[in-house]
């Protein structure tokens, strides 16, 4: 069997978690700023050394191109690998990386050990996966799978106030329309981020489906007033409000058979002054869960808390959804290729469920898509302390080679 070059692989995931790094050696190249640039600079520059022709869509989208035959190819859907090279604030080095570089590796091996595929393969980066400075997350897939107008999301304005179509133009990443044809499969490698192929040993996850998810704002307007005269009768306590509400989230997560887990990733009161009641809370909801009526209920029944709340605390509430994925099913023939490639190679294996939102998520609405998972240590995700063992990314990476191999050489 072909292996990888896993040194290789290594060095460039190494080389990619080196670029974006903070005064304070914090990792954090969020969607369009200059680290992010950096870092798609690199990509680009690797893809282009592995012979590949790089093709940059409107929303800043990169596909590296090997097409060994491309007269050949006019009319044939080429298979796309990838995934995200943007990062969360203070990231890891493998969520996304992996899957991309591995893109790149897989094409390298392929050409070395003189495999001629009957399509191009084309490697994707997509933009602004994780939607941390723009709203939608997968915003780049969402728009190359045809969910979200390039217009749209061009227009989107950030949590800096800064918009998305004039950043990828200052950073040199605002392309042309996409001419890319529908991709015959689309197959993601990514490290689980979660704690289940660590805790229960197993190399390979062959992840067969992925939770939905709902991305909320909520504002709740108090009433400004002195914290030291004000008696606690007369207070309309913005702050207090919004904790009442993720109490309130948490407990609906606890109860009996929930699958949904909640999160107030962001929070912020005006004026934000250690002797002032805040007239103003501001934070995120981000919920999910696998199934979408239970999903729904969950945004029903936050929406209904939130009414109650506004009488029982004198304030006011808004609730803005400003990202909402349904749950998503991957493709079972291509599930059962990561199963067999993991037999042969004789690594354990078990179908899981992405708790993470991945771009494999909008790529499923267009083609036959599927994901890999090799394990997180720890279950860590989204921190520094982030880390997948080198044997395990090669693990995955030889497994994403046997299916890239196995899709563009069939007879
Ligand atoms: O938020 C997520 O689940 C992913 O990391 N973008
Ligand atoms: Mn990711
Ligand atoms: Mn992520």
């Amino acid at each position: 069997m072909i292996q990888i070059n896993g040194k290789r692989l290594i060095d460039d995931i190494d080389r990619l978690s080196g670029i974006g790094l903070g005064e304070e050696g914090k990792r954090t190249r969020t969607a369009a700023t200059d680290a992010d640039k950096a870092g798609r600079d690199a990509v680009c520059t690797w893809m282009r050394e592995a012979g590949m022709q790089i093709t940059i869509d409107r929303v800043g989208n990169i596909f590296g191109v090997w097409d060994c035959a491309p007269e050949d190819h006019v009319d044939t859907a080429p298979l796309m690998l990838g995934s995200h090279i943007d990062t969360v604030i203070n990231a890891g080095k493998y969520d996304g990386c992996l899957g991309v570089l591995a893109g790149i590796e897989v094409v390298r091996t392929m050409q070395e050990n003189g495999i001629t595929p009957d399509r191009p393969i084309v490697v994707a980066a997509f933009t602004n996966e994780e939607g941390v400075r723009y709203a939608p997350d997968m915003l780049g897939s969402l728009v190359f799978a045809g969910g979200m107008s390039a217009d749209e999301a061009l227009a989107v304005r950030g949590i800096d106030n800064t918009v998305l179509g004039e950043e990828l133009a200052r950073i040199g990443y605002a392309g042309k329309p996409c001419d890319l044809l529908t991709p015959c499969a689309f197959i993601e490698l990514h490290i689980e981020q979660g704690p289940i192929l660590y805790r229960e040993n197993i190399r390979i996850g062959a992840v067969e489906d992925l939770q939905g998810i709902a991305w909320y704002e909520i504002t709740v307007t108090g009433h400004q007033n002195h914290a030291g005269t004000t008696p606690t009768h007369m207070r309309c306590d913005a702050g207090l409000a919004a904790a009442k509400i993720n109490i309130f989230l948490r407990k609906h997560c606890e109860m009996a058979g929930s699958r949904t887990v909640a999160t107030v990733g962001t929070c912020s009161f005006e004026p934000n002054a250690v002797n002032v009641i805040p007239g103003k809370a501001i934070f995120t909801v981000d919920l999910r869960n696998p199934d979408e009526a239970c999903l729904q209920a969950e945004e029903q029944a936050l929406t209904d808390y939130l009414k109650e709340l506004e009488q029982t605390d004198q304030v006011r509430i808004t609730a803005r959804r400003v990202s909402r994925f349904e749950p998503v099913v991957f493709d079972q023939g291509i599930v059962e290729k990561i199963e067999s490639a993991a037999r042969s190679r004789g690594l354990s294996c078990r179908r899981m469920t992405s708790g993470a939102g991945q771009d494999a998520q909008n790529l499923a609405t267009i083609c036959p898509t599927a994901m890999i998972f090799v394990p997180s240590v720890g279950g860590i995700s989204h921190d520094p302390e982030e880390y997948t063992r080198d044997q395990d990314i090669i693990n995955g990476a030889n497994i994403l080679l046997d299916i890239a191999v196995d899709i563009t050489t069939r007879r």
